[in-house]
């Protein structure tokens, strides 16, 4: 029987609330697919922080690279400031391990309202493909006058021919292996930004000269912001640098419904490295600790990776199972409208799988 090694890291708030239900749901399907998982504990995260001075430990990279995957929940707390705990965390293992790929899928489930008038089940459906290594997020810069009343701050974005090429080239075959509407649209503001993105718009047209099949559009992004409200029904795989993509995922996650039901992939497409499954949300304070969480996010997640390790049909059977309680509608958390509660709504899924 095959083994996988999964790294879970709850991290912090609503995240080791989410986490134990996905964890459920994976050893509940590898009993029907005969694999096994092993997983292993890491209480990385704001405790850690405070007891230690790091979120994680200085060798922490070397215990996540044996694992097949990573599970992990959320990170921040109100007593860090957020650049420190994601810095501390999330955005170093995306880096050390190259998941230069964030999917992050936007469906609207059967039974589940959007906030967008006249949308029904399955209108909604594309994925955003998220640059997740450089661009606005690499961590370039510095202060001048630090803390003076003068003091200068700097910070570069990192825009590579590489990197642009690999994600825009993974954003056109998953258009292929979708086989929906073959449609990719690029998003820029390459008006504004008259290097990075001008970079980005010419390596874009370059690579869909290879997929002579998909259509293409590119848009600026406060058009893109528009139209994922105006025409949401349009798009297919929607590919951007690393911050735009990450702002235009919470319009994608509210459109389906919630962001309780947005997950997101981490991806090294090449598999030389782990890759990591996390809800799209953060850690959310202000519910933290009532068991109101939705955790199907993350249940999702869990899916993701199972389709990763090559579990399709198990991948498949948690997103049935999930659409189904969903279209049932009788079990919900407070973000869709309902009263049920974390543990009532993964029970449920799992009575599904049962
Ligand atoms: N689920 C992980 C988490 O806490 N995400 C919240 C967050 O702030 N993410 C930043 C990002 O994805 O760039």
């Amino acid at each position: 029987m095959k083994t996988f090694t999964i790294a879970v890291i709850p991290g912090d708030g609503v995240g080791t609330e989410v986490v134990p239900p996905a964890r459920r749901v994976l050893e509940t399907v590898a009993r029907k697919h005969e694999v096994t998982f092993a997983f292993q504990d890491f209480d990385w995260g704001a405790a850690h922080f405070v007891r230690w001075g790091s979120m994680m430990p200085a060798g922490a990279i070397d215990l996540l690279q044996p694992c097949d995957a990573i599970l992990l929940g959320a990170v921040g707390d109100p007593r860090i400031p957020d650049h420190i705990t994601l810095n501390g965390l999330l955005l170093p293992i995306r880096r050390a391990f190259d998941q230069y790929a964030n999917v992050r899928p936007a469906y609207l489930y059967p039974g589940v309202s959007s906030p967008l008038a006249g949308k029904q089940g399955g209108d909604i459906d594309f994925v955003v493909v998220r640059e997740n290594t450089e661009g606005e997020y690499a961590q370039v810069g510095g202060f001048v006058y630090h803390l003076q009343p003068e003091e200068i701050a700097i910070q570069t974005s990192v825009f590579t021919r590489r990197g642009i090429d690999r994600i825009v080239r993974f954003a056109f075959e998953l258009a292929v292996k979708r086989d929906k509407k073959k449609r990719v649209t690029s998003i820029t503001k390459s008006n504004a930004q008259g290097y990075s993105m001008v970079l980005w718009d010419r390596a874009f047209q370059e690579v869909a000269e290879q997929f002579p099949d998909v259509e293409t559009e590119s848009l600026l992004v406060d058009a893109a912001a528009m139209n994922f409200i105006r025409r949401p029904e349009s798009f297919d795989v929607v590919v951007g640098s690393n911050l735009f993509c990450d702002i235009l995922s919470d319009i994608s996650a509210i459109i389906i419904g919630s962001m309780g039901l947005a997950a997101s992939a981490n991806l090294d497409p090449l598999r030389r490295f782990p890759s990591m499954f996390e809800p799209v949300h953060g850690s959310a304070p202000d519910i933290a600790g009532k068991g109101l969480v939705n955790p199907l996010a993350t249940i999702l997640s869990a899916a993701m990776m199972l389709d990763h390790l090559g579990l399709s049909e198990a991948a498949r059977e948690v997103d049935r199972a999930v659409a189904e309680v969903l279209a049932e509608g009788h079990t919900r958390t407070p973000d869709l409208g309902g009263q049920s509660s974390t543990t009532e709504v993964a029970e449920a899924v799992l009575g599904k799988l049962a």
